[in-house]
């Protein structure tokens, strides 16, 4: 495997590293890179107000991007970019993986394996990836005493690029799988798909995966509008690489990595589908050159945005709302951060306005939530972190 390919960026990045958060054992001492929010109060929001957290290094594995958990099952499933996903039980990470797609995989920045979800009845697993031609694949695998078995292809969507893949899979309060794909990949979505609802390229997706291969849920937005896929639930989105439900609400935190300028998260209400997010009629809140005559207003604009570029600032990593019990001073509110400067932020409740630092991780790749509502923060790099209340 390349490691020297797969050690770039997950997403497209030009940005120094920063720093590991406290407790992560042996990783890079330099300073975090400069931004306004990588350490002490942000400017926007004057003094920190986020409670004390630190982040507590429990498991290394290779590439981690997505955990998943299952009903009635201590372990953590925890994906790896390079293919395999592992189960890490007590901290202690099984040597055979849960499933081996590390001779099946593309292996770019954005491709390989980037999403898991176990079926709300905990007897089916399924995986998002892209194939060695840089498709992608959503598969499932019956799943039971520990064991994958039964593999089939639920839905492929060819990609005309190599970025953009999206990645995420979730089910939802209702049951159903939610799929997210980016707008197909280059730049500035020069074949215009995430305003085009005849293609599932920038869009999230919604289907009850049971079925042969799956069945459209009746209520989805464009069932029988002509000319539209009918599994999309939201469109208009770049490359939705993560995005969580609110365990107490319901509600859909989507965060969509930005081309040039702006980072952005959406929040969606709960079973608020057929929403359009704008791209690439916007960026952010701001129209998109090259994006046509502006967005009608008929638009959902994010509830947070920061520029990119920005102190090394590159790619929104989405993360949950907190609903856990040990750190009283997070609840309600988002946790998020950024890929290359590493910064992890807690948005005031309800969203608007950045949020509060909570720390930094090195190469952030994503976030978990545990049976507890406790997070995780994993990092591209390696460790796998648990959040805690520091003492
Ligand atoms: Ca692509
Ligand atoms: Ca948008």
């Amino acid at each position: 495997m390349g490691l020297a390919l797969l050690s770039a960026a997950l997403v497209a990045c030009s940005s120094a590293e920063t720093t590991g958060s406290a407790d992560s054992a042996g990783s890079g001492s330099a300073p975090p890179a400069a931004t306004a929010s990588s350490a002490g109060p942000t400017g926007e929001a004057g003094a920190n107000t986020a409670p004390k957290v630190r982040f507590t290094e429990f498991a290394q594995l290779d590439m981690p991007v997505a955990m998943a958990l299952r009903e009635d099952d201590p372990t953590l499933y925890i994906a790896e970019q390079t293919g395999r996903l592992r189960a890490v039980t007590d901290g202690k990470v099984a040597e055979a993986p849960v499933v081996d797609l590390s001779g099946e995989i593309s292996t770019g920045n954005e491709q390989g394996l980037l999403g898991v979800a176990f079926h709300p009845d905990g007897k089916f697993l399924y995986l998002n990836w892209t194939d060695r031609e840089g498709h992608t694949h959503i598969t499932e695998w019956a799943f039971a005493g520990g064991k994958a078995t039964g593999r089939r292809d639920v839905l492929t969507q060819r990609q005309p690029y190599a970025n953009h893949n999206g990645g995420q899979l979730a089910f939802g309060p209702d049951g159903y799988l939610y799929i997210a794909l980016g707008d197909g990949g280059s730049g500035g979505d020069p074949q215009g798909n995430g305003q085009n609802l005849d293609t599932w390229l920038g869009k999230i997706l919604r289907i009850d995966p049971r079925g042969t291969p799956y069945k459209v849920p009746r209520d989805n937005p464009f069932v029988g509008r002509q000319g539209a896929k009918p599994e999309i639930w939201s469109y208009g989105l770049r490359n939705p690489w993560r995005f969580t439900f609110d365990a107490k609400t319901g509600d859909m935190w989507i965060g969509d990595v930005g081309q040039n300028a702006w980072e952005e998260v959406d929040v969606e209400p709960k079973g608020e589908g057929g929403r359009n997010y704008g791209w690439n009629l916007k960026e952010g809140t701001h129209p998109f050159e090259g994006g046509g005559d502006g967005d009608g207003g008929d638009t959902v604009d994010p509830v947070i945005e920061y520029p990119l570029g920005e102190g090394g600032n590159c790619s929104v990593i989405a993360g949950y709302v907190y609903r856990g019990e040990k750190i009283p001073g997070l609840e309600g509110r988002f946790v998020y951060g950024d890929f290359c400067a590493g910064w992890v932020k807690a948005a005031p409740p309800g969203g608007s306005g950045g949020g509060d630092d909570l720390g930094t991780v090195e190469q952030l790749s994503s976030f978990g939530q545990g049976h507890d509502g406790e997070l995780y923060a994993l990092s591209l790099s390696g460790p796998v972190y648990r959040i805690e209340a520091a003492p």
